[in-house]
This record gives C-alpha cells, structure tokens and sequence, in this order.
C-alpha cells in the first residue's frame, strides 16, 4: 500500500518512521512519501496562503500549489516503483478537515483495501474549495474523502493524517503480528460491536495489594468470556450509552439483558432497542 502526504510541515510526519507503521514501512509493506507543498510555489517567499474572499478572520490555502502538487503526484507514472512498475491503480484522496464526515473503524477497514491513499492536511482555515471540487471530478482518482478526525478543533491537518495513517496502517495483512487482535476490537464489526472492552490485567498476580479478579484465575474460558462481556456491558453503558442504544437489540443474548437490566436499562416499547434508564425525578 502506498501513502502520500502534502503538508507544509513534512518533519510533523516523522512519527511515521516509528513503530508499527515505521517497522510496516521499513519492511516495504508500506511506502510512504511525504513531499513539502512549498516545492510547488513560484514566489521568493513560497507563498501558501492568502486572504479569504468574502472577508472574515485568517487566512485561506491558495489552489496553485496544491493543484500542481496533486498533479504531479498522481501523474500515471509517478508511482513507479523500485523496480520499474507501473501506478498502483487510481489514488483515493483524503482531505482532513473540522467539517467532514467521522473518520470511523469502518471507514478505516474500507481505505485499508485501497492501494493508494493521498492525504492533504492543510494549515489555516483550509484550502480553497475549488482543489477539492477539481479533483472530485477527475477520472484519474478513485473518490475524494473529506474527514474529521472528532468533534474537536486542530491548528491544522498533520496530527489526523497520524491518526488515520495508523488506524488504517494496523488492518494491513501482517502488520498487527496477531491476524486476530482486531476481531474484537470496538466499533469493528462482529461479536463485540457495540461494545467498549472491559479491563486487561498481567502479571504481577499482586502490586500494591490490588489482586486479580478471581475468574481469571479460573481457567474457565466460558466463565472468562462471559465475565468480559459483563464488564464490556458495565464500561459501554457507562461511558458510551449511545452505542448500546444505537444496537440492534438481537445482538444481545439473555445473560446480556439480565446484565442490562441490572444496570437498570429496559426495552423501549418504540423502537424495541435498550434504552438508558430514566432518572427518578424529585419532586
Ligand atoms: C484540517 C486547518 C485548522 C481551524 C474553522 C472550525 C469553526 C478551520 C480535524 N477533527 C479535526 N479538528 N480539526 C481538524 C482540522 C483542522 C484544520 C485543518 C483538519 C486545516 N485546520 C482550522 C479552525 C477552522 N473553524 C470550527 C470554524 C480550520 C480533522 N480532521
């Protein structure tokens, strides 16, 4: 799998000469190219920016660099390999931004079967809009992906393109060593969706008087199971109520509503899903 990135801060990317997507990258499973947009400016200054039309506060990416550098980026050729081999196929461009659609675990699995991804985080208020409608409609690209990272606001787009590049990085065959640690992840599809995972512990069997909980001890793999799923049910409701809302109710098997009903939630007569329970209102 091939990742660009275009940013005019390229030392922002150097965390992805580390670890899991570095080793990825180290052994040629990923090749990953980082290009400083400035290459593409013509003015003394390597200009960027300009100020927005209409008015208003900062200052907005001008088109021409990104235009030349998305040009010669995903020029039939310029993905060359080593060897001499042609493009891997049509790139897919994913643009960072406050505005786009939720950077999901099922948009990460998706973008991890594409071959190529280019990644634009810009600066400022963002680019001019005109770059992401002109490559929207070029045949040469797969799709065009305007992403949020979270409902939080960045200085600019480097620190999401870190988080989506290991997101996606992790799903790559062989990257994550054991090919089932991302079956039960949260928010992947299958047995556990829906659902946060409880707690993990190791050895030490004590540290600083604090013991394991005795079912773990047990070497009952049934009884483990079930007690993960229950703390599973206890951390979601918790800290994430809307995800076991949003489940679809057959998902849960008898033990689970008991537990649900423990934690004092109940079957809605609307729409046949839980629902949290409702605080008792003083009078
Ligand atoms: C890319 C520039 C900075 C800051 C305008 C936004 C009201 C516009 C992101 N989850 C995420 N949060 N922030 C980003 C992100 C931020 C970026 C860029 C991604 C490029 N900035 C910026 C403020 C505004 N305000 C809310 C108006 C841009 C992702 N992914």
């Amino acid at each position: 799998m091939r990742f660009d990135v275009v940013t005019i801060f390229p030392e922002y990317l150097e965390p992805l000469s580390v670890s899991l997507v570095g080793k990825a990258r180290a052994r040629g499973q990923l090749d990953i190219r980082v290009h400083d947009l400035r290459r593409w400016t013509h003015d003394r200054h390597h200009t960027v920016d300009d100020t927005p039309y209409g008015g208003g506060p900062g200052m907005v990416m001008k088109p021409e660099p990104w235009g030349e550098a998305l040009d010669a980026i995903i020029a039939p050729g310029s993905a060359a390999t080593a060897d001499g081999e042609a493009a891997p196929e049509q790139p897919t461009l994913i643009v960072p931004t406050p505005s786009g659609r939720p950077f999901t675990q099922a948009l990460a699995v998706e973008l991890s079967t594409r071959p190529w991804l280019v990644f634009t985080p810009a600066r400022y208020e963002g680019i001019d809009r005109r770059v992401i409608d002109e490559y929207r409609e070029r045949p040469e690209v797969h799709e065009v992906h305007e992403l949020s990272i979270g409902d939080y606001v960045l200085a600019g787009g480097e620190a999401a393109v870190l988080v989506m590049a290991e997101a996606i990085a992790r799903l790559l065959p062989g990257v994550l060593g054991n090919a089932a640690s991302h079956q039960d992840d949260s928010f992947a599809p299958g047995e556990m969706a829906h659902l946060l995972e409880g707690p993990v512990y190791t050895k030490p069997p004590q540290w600083r008087g604090r013991g394991i909980p005795e079912v773990l001890l047990s070497g009952h793999h049934g009884r483990i199971a079930r007690w993960r799923r229950d703390e599973a049910f206890r951390r979601t409701t918790r800290n994430r109520p809307e995800l076991i809302e949003q489940a679809d109710p057959e998902e849960f098997d008898q033990h689970d509503r008991k537990i649900l009903a423990e934690l004092g939630w109940d079957v809605s007569e609307a729409t046949g899903r839980f629902g949290r329970p409702t605080p008792d209102v003083e009078e």
